[in-house]
């Protein structure tokens, strides 16, 4: 067994005997209630997940293993002479609950780098597809094409014992994560590079040779890129793409089938392709108002515009947030450090001066502030990343790092398969008029 691996096994036994002798002691406490708005509108609010590496909280954001974003830009190690946290180091974090040191996240690195061999076949139904397949399409294929490697399946199928089962996922997981950006590169460098590939480099990290690998090769879009992967990393369970994977994980598929069907629901408007969506906007906006910079006048008459077609605005609201997104606020502290006078930048700020008032205005909408999509499209403008097709495969990159170490921990615990129940309204309306239970006035966030 690896070093990092026999870590992190060690460490979690007192974890897992904790969560276990809880589950067991407390197993008919109640701790909430819902109500027939939540049934039809998406289980907002319904607790109904356990996920160890991070947790969302509607007013102050995210914390990864109890940290803020602020914090871990603080505390996380860099590398040498870098000014944005490695990767590495925020999966070290979510999967062993414990801050790593400078010497851990090189471990990580280096880890990742002797994993990150891609079987040729991944590459071949990469370029079997026409060049007009989606990015995301082709990088959930190749995900699942990468499941032939899979030491879970082997393992399962040659009689693993369920108290095992963490040991090939986290094989599973750490070659998966290692793999990933070799293959995102390949498909950006097959759809707008003219099919011209970049070798891995094993000295860059793991940020850093992705960013090698897509063709920027600069010290800014490194340190982009390390902010990038290191802030879209994980947002507790629920959300569409973690929870998908964490379902299909629940019936024993292994990490690549499973991160492959959380790929496929981050591939969808309301989530992750809203970054996607927010530069396609605004460039509809630029050729509407025919001009770059429009006014904030301006901006205002086309967001009401869009909303009056039945449209969202891109990159605004959440399901859970109640704020500004704090991953929108690392990425607009970061273009004010790094980057001066951008006019998609600058267009980004100016929008968030004028949406929210708006969006706040139409009382149905619950939160009118922008979300991590709204700001991450302009970066990569800034720094010449303008197939906008594609930054939903750098946000799925990222997100392996929180959903697949989650992944470990559901093994390790030995999580039951998801098995949620569902009911027909004719059913409901009989529940409800026999119910004598006072109603529960608001939705618990
Ligand atoms: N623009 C216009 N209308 C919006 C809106 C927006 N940005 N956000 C919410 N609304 C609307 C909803 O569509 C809903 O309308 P109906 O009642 O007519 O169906 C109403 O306001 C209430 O919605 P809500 O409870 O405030 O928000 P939800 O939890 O239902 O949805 C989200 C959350 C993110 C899907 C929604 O805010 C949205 O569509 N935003 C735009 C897309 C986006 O940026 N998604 C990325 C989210 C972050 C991520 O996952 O990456």
């Amino acid at each position: 067994m690896d070093k990092l691996k026999e870590r992190f096994y060690q460490n979690a036994q007192a974890m897992v005997a904790d969560i276990k002798a809880f589950q067991k002691e407390n197993a008919d406490k109640k701790v909430g209630e819902y109500n027939v708005s939540q049934i039809y509108g998406g289980m907002h609010g319904i607790i109904g997940l356990i996920t160890e590496t991070s947790k969302l909280d509607p007013e102050e954001g995210i914390r990864f293993r109890g940290y803020t974003i602020p914090e871990l830009r603080e505390k996380l190690p860099r590398a040498q002479g870098g000014f944005e946290p490695l990767p590495e180091g925020i999966f070290y974090l979510m999967l062993m609950n414990d801050l790593p040191t400078f010497d851990d996240v090189m471990e990580v690195s280096n880890n990742w780098a002797r994993r990150a061999i891609v079987p040729k076949h991944v590459f071949t139904v990469i370029d079997a597809m026409p060049l007009h397949t989606h990015p995301m399409t082709l990088f959930s294929m190749a995900i699942e094409a990468m499941q032939t490697e899979s030491e879970f399946t082997k393992a399962y199928r040659n009689g693993i014992a369920k108290k095992d089962y963490w040991d090939p996922t986290y094989e599973d997981v750490m070659n998966l994560i290692a793999r990933l950006p070799r293959v995102a590169a390949y498909i950006y460098r097959r759809l707008y590079r003219e099919d011209k590939h970049i070798e891995p480099d094993p000295k860059l990290d793991w940020a850093a040779n992705y960013a090698h690998m897509l063709g920027y090769d600069t010290l800014e879009v490194k340190r982009l890129m390390r902010l990038y992967l290191t802030i879209h990393a994980d947002h507790e369970g629920g959300n569409v793409s973690a929870h998908s994977a964490h379902l299909v994980g629940s019936a024993l598929s292994d990490a690549y089938l499973s991160y492959a069907a959380g790929m496929n629901g981050l591939a969808g408007p309301l989530h992750g392709l809203a970054n996607q969506e927010v530069i396609l906007w605004i460039k509809h906006m630029q050729k509407d108002l025919d001009c770059e910079s429009p006014t904030n006048e301006q901006i205002s008459q086309y967001v009401k515009k869009t909303m009056a077609e039945g449209k969202v605005i891109p990159g605004y609201g959440h399901a859970v947030l109640r704020k500004t997104d704090p991953r929108f606020t690392a990425q607009m502290d970061f273009a004010k450090k790094y980057i001066g006078f951008d006019p998609v930048i600058d267009l980004v700020h100016r929008i968030y001066e004028v949406v929210p008032p708006i969006l706040g205005s139409i009382g149905k909408i619950k939160n009118p502030w922008p979300n991590v999509d709204a700001h991450s499209g302009a970066l990569l403008m800034h720094y010449g990343i303008n197939e906008y097709d594609y930054y939903t495969v750098m946000f799925g990159v990222s997100r392996a790092l929180g959903v697949l170490a989650q992944l470990i921990w559901s093994r390790l615990v030995g999580l039951p398969i998801e098995r949620p129940g569902s009911i027909t309204t004719d059913l409901l309306k009989k529940k409800v008029a026999t119910s004598t239970q006072k109603p529960v006035e608001k939705a618990a966030t």
